[in-house]
């Protein structure tokens, strides 16, 4: 079986029913399943921007296909969306991209593989950051969470790790501290019963959960009795 990762993105006409829907037709692909899916994450769009906000997502598939085969089966479900290509970078009911397939390099007329914009785009890396984590490697052009990293620095002073214990926040904080000089960043959050508990923001600080990036206006948010403090979104 092949691991695909995948790019979903919508902007017209109900998106989140195209993103939704656009999931069950390639999880009914024959021999192909979806192994998990990320979030949904509302996104300025990218390009012209007299369109639409968009809603983004990746999915990590199992499948079968070889690339152009997927590639030929993702463009089918595109069309079932009455996907007009009318425009690049134009609104859309459905976008479909290949992103990763196993480790392998693609230079192919139809299909690049890794998908060569992956790397510049908030609304791919996040998703896929959510669905691996930060040792992951993107063939051609390394560690994932670089490329995070590179993206937050432009736009927000701090980073907020969040995550369960255990799951290597605080090694993380630390490798960006060494990699990319000093950064402000403290031990951070915990779900406990879907919501946030533990966080000790700065200002200026934000965190994503459940698709949605929040900013944290101040002081120290989380009693420790699970009570998720005040945050304010983005
Ligand atoms: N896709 C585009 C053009 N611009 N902007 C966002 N935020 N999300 C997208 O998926 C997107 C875009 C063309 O594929
Ligand atoms: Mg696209
Ligand atoms: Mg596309």
């Amino acid at each position: 079986m092949n691991t695909v990762f995948i790019a979903l993105g919508s902007n017209l006409h109900n998106p989140i029913y195209h993103l939704e829907k656009g999931i069950r037709q390639i999880n009914h692909l024959p021999e192909t399943n979806i192994v998990k899916r990320s979030s949904l994450y509302k996104s300025k769009p990218l390009g012209p921007k007299n369109q639409p906000n968009y809603i983004n997502a990746v999915i990590k598939i199992k499948t079968k296909y070889e690339p152009i085969e997927l590639l030929d089966a993702l463009q089918k479900i595109e069309n079932m969306h009455h996907r007009k290509r009318i425009k690049k970078w134009g609104p859309r009911t459905l976008d479909l991209d290949i992103l990763l397939f196993n480790e392998i390099e693609i230079n192919h007329d139809r299909l690049v593989i890794p998908h060569p914009e992956m790397i510049n785009r908030d609304f791919v890396l996040i998703p896929l950051f959510e669905l691996t984590n930060y040792n992951f490697n993107i063939p051609k052009y390394g560690k994932l969470i670089r490329y995070i990293w590179v993206f937050m620095s432009k736009k927000y002073k701090f980073i907020v790790v969040e995550g369960p214990i255990g799951v290597g926040k605080t090694t993380l904080a630390n490798k960006i501290a060494k990699t990319e000089g000093l950064i402000n960043w403290n031990d951070s959050a915990q779900k406990i019963n879907g919501k946030i508990n533990g966080l000790y923001p700065v200002p200026g600080a934000f965190f994503i959960y459940k698709g949605e990036r929040y900013k944290i206006l101040k002081g120290e948010i989380g009693n420790g009795n699970g009570n998720p403090g005040e945050i304010i979104s983005d």
